[in-house]
C-alpha cells in the first residue's frame, strides 16, 4: 500500500482505532521514502515534513499518531540521506515495538479483570479491547460480549464480527439501548483515543454515557489504552479537540434547514472511570499521570 492509499484510508476510517491508526501514519513515512523522487536530503526532508503535517490532519483527536510521529521525527539527522532513511526505520520499528511489548502487558492485565460467566460490555471497536478478549477466551474463560453498534458508521459490527468469529458469544445493540446492554453486565471494556493531564479520556461519542450507566448500574469501568495517547498539549491549557466528520456520514440527503453534529468523540470525566488499563498496570486516572510521567519523562518536555 503507497503512502497516499494509508492517509486516505485513514481518513475513511478504513483503518480505524487510535493505535491502528497511529501504526499505519508511521509506516507511511516509509512509503514516502520508497515513493521519494527528492534529490537532496534537504528536499527528503521537506517531503517527509508535509507528510507529518498531512497524517496530523487526517483525525484530529489521535496524540497515538501524533506522539509516534513526533517521537520519529525529534532526533531525524538533517544532512545525510542514508542517515537519515536508517534512523527513520530505526524510529519506526522503535515505535511498533513498543506498542507490540506495550500490547502484550495491557491484554494480559485486562483478561485477568475477565472471570468466568461475566457479561463484558464495549462500545465502537477498540483493537485493544477485542485482543482482551480474544485472550480471556484462548484462556479458556467463558463470557459473553453484549456491545453497541456505534453509529454513523457502525464499527460495533467489526468488534460483533471478530468475537463471534473467534467463538465468543456477543450481542449487538442499537446505541439508543446502551442502557439495557449495560444493564446485566458485570464489567465494561473501552478503548481510548487520548488521556487528557486531568484523567480524563477521549473515546468513541457514546463513551461518557456508558460511563454514566455504568455508574448507575455499579458496573466497573475500564479504559484500555497504551500510554502514547497522552496528550502532552494538554498539559498547558490546550483541551483535546474533538474531531467534527462529516454530516453525510449521519444523514446523506436530509431536507433542507436541518443542523447535523457528527462529533466523532468525547471525552469521559474521570470520576467516571474504575480504572485505566495500560502497559504500566490498572489505575485511577490521576495516579496513571503520576506513573506515565515516571515511565515517559520526554512526553511531559
Ligand atoms: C475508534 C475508537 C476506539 C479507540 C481505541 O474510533 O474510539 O475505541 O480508537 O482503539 P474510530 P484502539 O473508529 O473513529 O477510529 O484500542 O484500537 O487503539
Amino acid at each position: 500500500m503507497g503512502y497516499k492509499q494509508i492517509v486516505n484510508d485513514i481518513i475513511s476510517l478504513k483503518i480505524q482505532g487510535a493505535e491502528n491508526v497511529a501504526k499505519e501514519a508511521v509506516k507511511s513515512l516509509v512509503c514516502v521514502v520508497d515513493e521519494s523522487k527528492a534529490k537532496t536530503s534537504k528536499d527528503l526532508l521537506k517531503e517527509l515534513h508535509a507528510a507529518k503535517d498531512e497524517l496530523f490532519a487526517t483525525r484530529p483527536t489521535e496524540p497515538c499518531m501524533r506522539n509516534a510521529l513526533e517521537y520519529i521525527f525529534a532526533h531525524l539527522p538533517k544532512h545525510k540521506e542514508s542517515d537519515i532513511v536508517r534512523t527513520l526505520i530505526e524510529r519506526v520499528n522503535g515505535v511498533l515495538k513498543d506498542f507490540a511489548d506495550s500490547n502484550k502487558k495491557i491484554i494480559e492485565f485486562g483478561a485477568n479483570k475477565i472471570k468466568n460467566g461475566m457479561v463484558i460490555y464495549t462500545h465502537c471497536h477498540s483493537s485493544t479491547v477485542v485482543k482482551i478478549l480474544l485472550e480471556a477466551k484462548r484462556q479458556g474463560k467463558r463470557f459473553e460480549v453484549h456491545n453497541t453498534e456505534t453509529r454513523p458508521l457502525f464499527q460495533g459490527r467489526k468488534t460483533a464480527t471478530e468475537l463471534a468469529a473467534a467463538g465468543i458469544p456477543v450481542t449487538l445493540y442499537v446505541d439508543s439501548a446502551m442502557r439495557l446492554a449495560l444493564r446485566k453486565a458485570d464489567l465494561a471494556l473501552i478503548g481510548a483515543d487520548a488521556v487528557s493531564t486531568e484523567g480524563k479520556v477521549i473515546n468513541k461519542i457514546g463513551s461518557e454515557l456508558a460511563a454514566q450507566i455504568c455508574t448507575n448500574f455499579d458496573v466497573p469501568f475500564y479504559c484500555c489504552t497504551n500510554s502514547w495517547k497522552f496528550d502532552p498539549k494538554t498539559l498547558f491549557g490546550f483541551d483535546e479537540k474533538i474531531e467534527m466528520r462529516h454530516r453525510k456520514e449521519v444523514w446523506d440527503k436530509p431536507s433542507k434547514g436541518i443542523g447535523i453534529n457528527n462529533y466523532a468523540f468525547e471525552s469521559v470525566d474521570s470520576v467516571l472511570i474504575t480504572g485505566i488499563i495500560s502497559e504500566l498496570g490498572i489505575y485511577k486516572s490521576s495516579v496513571f499521570i503520576e506513573e506515565l510521567r515516571r515511565a515517559y519523562p520526554w512526553m511531559f518536555n
